[in-house]
């Protein structure tokens, strides 16, 4: 059986991966693909729960280490449990932020040096890797507008300040520019209807080449 693809959404806060994964699913779903949709850190019984506690906005004290080891323990289990048979199937996994969050929080945001991540990448994931990633990119202020008019507590990464999201968003396009055939960079400055526009054009030519 054929493996299935591995598409990641990913991009700093509010710039519309929630919203935007849902109608992709939507798109991939209507061409007769069976495909997944997860999320990190999560999608696993367990991994929800280490969510749970990374978001906490009361688990101040957190060591910038704990925050990257409990990434990586919730992607193990979300990788064994989920994201593998799903792709051995033959399924299509479509996964809301994954090791390239880690490289931008914990690396670029938080500062841990990427070699680190990399090894813990090689541990855990042996050679999984997307095969697609989108990135929906926007300015800072624009994604924390948008963030900030949803309802409900701010989370432990939301309290940061607006600089810890410029490194991300840096992060990201420095990601980009290293992986140009996996990379797709999408302007989320624009409305949703273009940003839907141009996600359905970049998912038309995958779904053709697949
Ligand atoms: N994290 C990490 O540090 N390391 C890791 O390895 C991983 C994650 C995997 C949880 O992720 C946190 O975990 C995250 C990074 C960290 N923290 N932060 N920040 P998350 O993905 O669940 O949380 P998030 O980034 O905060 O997601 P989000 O705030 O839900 O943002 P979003 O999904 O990109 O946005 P949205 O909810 O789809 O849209 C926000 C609002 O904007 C909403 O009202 C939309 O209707 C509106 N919207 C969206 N697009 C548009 C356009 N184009 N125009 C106008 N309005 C729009």
């Amino acid at each position: 059986m054929k493996r299935g693809l591995f598409i990641t959404m990913e991009g700093i806060e509010g710039v519309g991966k929630t919203t935007n994964l849902e109608s992709v699913y939507h798109y991939i779903n209507s061409h007769d693909i069976d495909v997944v949709i997860t999320r990190e850190p999560g999608g696993t019984e367990l991994g929800e729960k280490i969510r749970g506690l990374l978001l906490d906005h009361r688990n101040q004290n957190i060591a910038n280490d704990t925050e990257l080891l409990l990434m990586f323990a919730a992607r193990s289990q979300h990788i064994a449990e989920v994201i593998e048979p799903a792709l051995a199937q033959g399924k299509w996994v479509l996964c809301d932020r994954f090791t390239d969050a880690t490289y931008a929080y914990q690396g670029g945001g938080r500062g841990i040096d990427s070699q680190r991540i990399a090894q813990l990448e090689q541990w855990v994931q042996g050679a999984l890797r997307p095969d697609i990633t989108l990135l929906l990119d926007a300015p800072v202020a624009v994604g924390l507008a948008r963030a900030a008019k949803r309802k409900g507590e701010a989370d432990r990464f939301e309290r940061e300040k607006q600089t810890f999201f410029e490194r991300i968003r840096s992060a990201y396009l420095a990601l980009a520019a290293q992986h140009p055939n996996r990379y797709r960079v999408i302007d989320a400055a624009q409305t949703l209807d273009q940003v839907k526009m141009a996600l359905e054009t970049i998912m038309a030519a995958v779904i053709k080449s697949a």
